[in-house]
């Protein structure tokens, strides 16, 4: 039977609150033995915590941002064998690098003196395997600049530098088995210290790096990072990793600097191919990646068509917000996850024009509120919104072209001899817009029922998915809440919005005095595909003239 054991920060050598960079799993993912399951990453180095064995995340206890020393509990999981014991959990997980880097020299080595840099204690670790040589001869370190990955069968690590100055050998190789006490690289110390103490003989005796019988790799073939940052630009802020998107299983491989840089260049590693032994992701192949999408982003692809959408944009910026102030996480409701991926496509994929006008709706304001008592007792509620569906019919008829939606070719325009008008409606829970059929053939106040029953119905959360299709041109009204103007978002394969503000009384001139009007004003954003300026111009001019004098809307 699956029992759950708890999954413990292993003994970390000196570190103490160590910082969640990454948290690679969600519970009900299906981990196996060795998976990694959170990054954690000091000022000194990063590693991460495998998966003692296979088995099912129960419970993810830690969080990007926390801080977690040795024997913290970092997951629970169910285990899917007897092999992964709860009790061997913390043991068979240790992973341990000490923060300090081994070196045969004092710290404060004069100019000019070598320093042999060696593996740090790396705790019961033996023979670890070179996975990464971060530098070659002849490059400048700075003190704390990852030199190398090294990485077990449980854990990846990286041996920083303990000195500055300029590498006069390296003395491993991808694929060698070193341990604690080998020797990495000789350091030229340059911008040492004041020496307040007196300098130790340099280059003493370094053990040398166990070059295992199977030696091949090369190190000149190893990337090796040119910008080579100083060692807090290397740490740079640590960001979330959305493992929700993500199948157990998925995790890309690569070295703790690799994903530091990806982290630093927003680059997602889901999306990075690795070149590396076994796939594994090169700081080679994250730069490639981040060349190959500016070199598509200069391009000019083609937006639109059934051929796709044609757009390849940076992912996401991941950032953690906490490292700049407390912050606190709250998902998106389905609604808000379902509309904003549709805002998303139709803001990106339409080319988009907003026409501001303003009616004139004194006459029409004074119309409807003569007839609220008469709407009231017929038990409905007339706002402005009535007769701007109205008058968004009028205009539909006299301006088909907006009654209208590209085909999926983006070859044919489709045009509708149904009136379907969405209103948008704002809940609790997020944006919706329920359709009002054939608006056509109905009155002001069946316009105006409709719209509250439509209202409350999306509020209950009873609106059904028919309720939401069909519409022909939608209309987004904030009048009742506030504001002069706003850029509606067209809802595709619509090809228009009318975008409404609240009204308010203004001086208008006359043309011979200035005489208090009641402006409403209109935001109508349209497919600049499908309709020109000129024709927009004329329809938010139709529009207002319509709701200025009701009387044509009889026509
Ligand atoms: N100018 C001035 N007052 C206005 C107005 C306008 N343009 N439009 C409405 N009002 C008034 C109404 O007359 C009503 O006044 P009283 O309470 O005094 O009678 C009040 O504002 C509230 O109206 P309402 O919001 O209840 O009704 P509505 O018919 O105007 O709107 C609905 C209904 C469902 C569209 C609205 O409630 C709503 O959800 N609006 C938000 C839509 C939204 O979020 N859009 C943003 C999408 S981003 O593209």
């Amino acid at each position: 039977m699956a029992q759950q054991m708890e999954v413990k920060v292993p003994d970390i050598g000196e570190f103490e609150d160590v910082a969640v960079v990454e948290v690679l799993v969600s519970p009900g993912d299906k981990v196996s033995a060795e998976q990694s399951l959170i990054s954690l990453e000091s000022d000194k180095a990063t590693m991460e915590i495998p998966s003692p064995g296979e088995g099912t995340v129960a419970k993810v206890t830690v969080s990007v941002g926390e801080r977690v020393s040795e024997g913290d509990v970092i997951v629970m999981l169910e285990a899917a064998t007897s092999e992964a014991e709860p009790d061997s959990s913390a043991e068979e997980n240790t992973a341990s690098a000490d923060p300090a880097p081994g070196t045969q020299a004092s710290e404060d080595e004069p100019d000019g003196a070598t320093v042999e840099v060696t593996v740090p204690d790396i705790g019961d670790f033996d023979g670890v395997e070179v996975v990464e040589v971060l530098v070659q001869v002849g490059d400048e370190v700075s003190e704390e600049q990852s030199l190398a990955s090294l990485e077990s069968d449980k854990a990846t690590m990286e041996i920083p530098s303990s000195h500055s100055g300029k590498v006069t050998a390296v003395h491993i190789a991808v694929g060698d088995k070193v341990s604690a006490g080998a020797a990495v690289i000789a350091v030229a110390v340059s911008g040492a210290r004041p020496a307040d103490s007196s300098p130790a003989s340099p280059s003493a005796s370094p053990a040398p790096a166990q070059k295992p019988a199977s030696e091949s790799a090369d190190t000149k073939t190893q990337s090796t990072p040119s910008e080579a940052e100083d060692s807090a630009d290397r740490r740079g802020p640590p960001v979330s990793f959305d493992a929700s998107t993500r199948k157990p299983g998925d995790v890309p491989h690569a070295s703790p600097s690799v994903r530091r840089e990806a982290r630093q260049l927003g680059v997602d590693l889901q999306e990075v191919s690795g070149t590396g032994r076994k796939g594994r992701i090169t700081s080679e192949d994250v730069r490639q990646f981040v060349k190959g999408v500016m070199s598509r982003k200069g391009s000019g692809t083609a937006i639109g068509g059934a051929a796709g959408n044609g757009l390849s944009l940076l992912p996401w910026p991941k950032v953690d917000f906490s490292k700049f102030g407390p912050v606190e996480t709250r998902p998106l409701s389905r609604i808000q996850k379902i509309s904003g991926a549709n805002l998303a496509r139709n803001w990106a994929m339409i080319p988009h024009v907003t026409q501001n006008d303003n009616a004139d709706i004194t006459e029409m304001e004074a119309f409807r509120k003569s007839q609220s008592e008469a709407a009231k007792a017929q038990g409905v509620k007339l706002t402005p919104l009535a007769f701007l569906i109205k008058a968004v019919v009028s205009a539909l008829k006299e301006f088909p072209q907006f009654n209208a939606s590209l085909d999926a070719g983006g070859e044919n325009l489709v045009l509708k001899n149904y009136f379907h008008v969405g209103v948008a409606v704002d809940t609790p829970d997020g944006l919706v817009v329920p359709v009002i059929r054939d608006c056509d053939q109905k009155s002001l106040y069946q316009l105006a029922s409709e719209v509250v029953e439509a209202s409350v119905k999306a509020r209950d959360k009873k609106l059904t998915a028919t309720d939401m299709t069909g519409g022909c041109f939608s209309i987004s009204s904030l009048g009742g809440i506030g504001g002069t103007g706003f850029t509606p978002i067209i809802n595709a394969p619509e090809v228009a919005i009318l975008g409404v503000s609240r009204s308010s009384m203004q001086p208008v001139w006359n043309g011979s005095e200035f005489t208090p009007r009641l402006l409403l004003p209109l935001s109508l954003s349209y497919d600049h595909r499908v309709i020109d300026g000129a024709t927009a111009a004329r329809f938010t001019g139709y529009l207002a003239s319509m709701l200025t004098d009701i009387r044509r809307l009889l026509l």
